[in-house]
């Protein structure tokens, strides 16, 4: 179990104050100037050495993704985006990051952006979150207010403008280059990569897209170092991870912990356990909506990490851990996010505008038994013709879902067909 010491969110525990003066307390905003003066190369290369990996789903190097951005600054801006647009269905943890803590949010886009060479960087955040962008709004006014950022910022001789931009409720604008489109006015609408936003970005400038959660914690790393965050967790999961624990536990929460903690433990430490017991359980979706669902023999073992997850074919993403006791209709809760992703797909590309149509009409009749044995396979066939042939990962995020209620709960699926199909012959007869 993570030691209370080793917390980046203290903030998440129990103090309600998220202004400037609680916020230094906590050690916000200590000594930015000299980490700034140590250079570009340094907090990059303490960054990649931290083993930090991107927060918002993909696990992607955070130091890495900064050196993809030229090196040379003069003749484009380069910008830095914060993707705080967290629709993942099972995910609040940035919510609660730029509810309670804004100031390590924007302690840690100054430093970003001076490590990328950029003197703007916008937050895009969900509309929704209507209080928190208040909060976020008014700790980037006391930052301004205290020089901390704005021309000169903490007197390290970087200018930094940061900008607040409120979304529209558009799940795909979570989507890096739709966020971006929608940032320049545009119908958010993801753009075909290469190019990749750090070579034609924002007003096709170079520009890096970032999470909240990966921003936030690197001013605590740098201050305490890349080996102390790379001491925690395990080898290429490292540091800390906020866990969003929702659906049927005892105490639903948001935790920092250690990553690679086995997901049952985090559920029995931190949410109260599972309601009626662990053996009550059903299955978990461990990473948002967007990732296959584990049944309970899986859940039994596994660590809460990128690696560990991926080995069970399934995967961290945001770390939205849904957990579903005995009562859930588990096909009609995988039917219910099929509706969801073929309601936000942007409709640019056919197999995922036809074929999330396809996947919830399918898996509406198999909610009810209304199908053929045989049509469980051309479910599946469904999934691997959109599966890695859209523009962007929300074709993915509809099929998998969907894969891993056939992998692992095909025999109830054909329970119900069979039950159904029964209760037809009876009729009839
Ligand atoms: C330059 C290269 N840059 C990769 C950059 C790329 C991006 C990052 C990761 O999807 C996942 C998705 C959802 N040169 C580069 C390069 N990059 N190669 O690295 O890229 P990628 O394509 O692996 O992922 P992505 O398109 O960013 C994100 C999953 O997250 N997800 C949920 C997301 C929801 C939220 C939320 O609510 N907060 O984030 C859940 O699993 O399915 O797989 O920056 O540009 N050669
Ligand atoms: Fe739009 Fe879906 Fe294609 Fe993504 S995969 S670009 S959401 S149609």
């Amino acid at each position: 179990m993570l030691r209370d010491e080793d917390r980046i969110f203290t903030n998440l525990y129990g103090f309600e104050d998220f202004g400037l003066d609680a916020a230094r307390g906590r050690g916000d905003w200590d000594n930015t100037r000299d980490l700034i003066l140590k250079g570009r190369e340094w907090i990059i290369n303490e960054t990649k050495e931290s083993g930090l990996r991107g927060r918002g789903g993909a696990g992607f190097s955070t130091g890495l993704k900064w050196s993809f951005m030229p090196k040379q600054t003069g003749d484009r801006p380069h910008y830095l985006v914060i993707n705080a647009d967290e629709g993942e269905p099972g995910t609040c943890k940035d919510r609660d990051i730029m509810r309670h803590d804004p100031h390590k949010l924007i302690e840690g886009c100054l430093i970003a952006s001076f490590a990328i060479g950029a003197n703007a960087c916008y937050i895009y955040i969900r509309g929704e979150f209507y209080n928190e962008g208040s909060n976020l709004q008014r700790a980037i006014d006391e930052a301004y207010a205290a020089g901390l950022i704005g021309k000169n910022a903490c007197g390290s001789g970087w200018d930094f403008d940061l900008y607040l931009h409120r979304g529209a409720g558009a799940y795909i604008c979570g989507e890096e280059t739709a966020l971006i489109e929608s940032l320049e006015g545009k119908k958010g609408q993801p753009r075909n990569k290469p190019p990749f936003p750090a070579q034609a970005g924002l007003y096709s400038c170079p520009t890096t897209v970032n999470n909240v959660e990966s921003i936030a914690v690197v001013p605590t790393i740098l201050r305490r170092g890349a080996a102390w965050f790379a001491g925690l967790g395990r080898p290429k999961n490292t540091g800390t991870k906020v866990f969003c624990i929702s659906g049927h536990v005892n105490k639903p929460c948001n935790v920092e912990e250690e990553m690679g903690i086995p997901l049952k433990e985090l559920i029995e430490k931190h949410a109260g356990g599972v309601r009626g017991g662990w053996d009550n359980l059903l299955a978990i979706i461990p990473g948002g909506s967007s990732v296959p669902v584990l049944p309970r023999s899986i859940c039994d073992t596994v660590l809460m990490d990128f690696d560990s997850l991926r080995e069970v074919r399934s995967g961290l993403g945001t770390a939205g851990i849904i957990v579903m006791d005995k009562s859930t209709d588990i096909v009609k809760a995988i039917a219910r996010l099929s509706k969801f992703y073929m309601h936000e797909s942007c409709g640019q590309c056919t197999p995922c505008r036809e074929g999330t149509g396809w996947l919830w009409r399918v898996m509406e009749r198999m909610a009810q038994g209304r199908a053929r044995i045989d049509e469980i396979d051309m479910l599946f066939d469904v999934t691997k013709e959109i599966e890695g042939h859209t523009i962007c990962a929300l074709g993915d995020a509809a099929a998998w879902p969907v894969q891993g209620l056939i992998r692992h709960f095909r025999p109830e699926m054909e329970r119900r067909i069979l039950q159904y199909t029964g209760a037809q012959r009876a009729a009839a007869e």
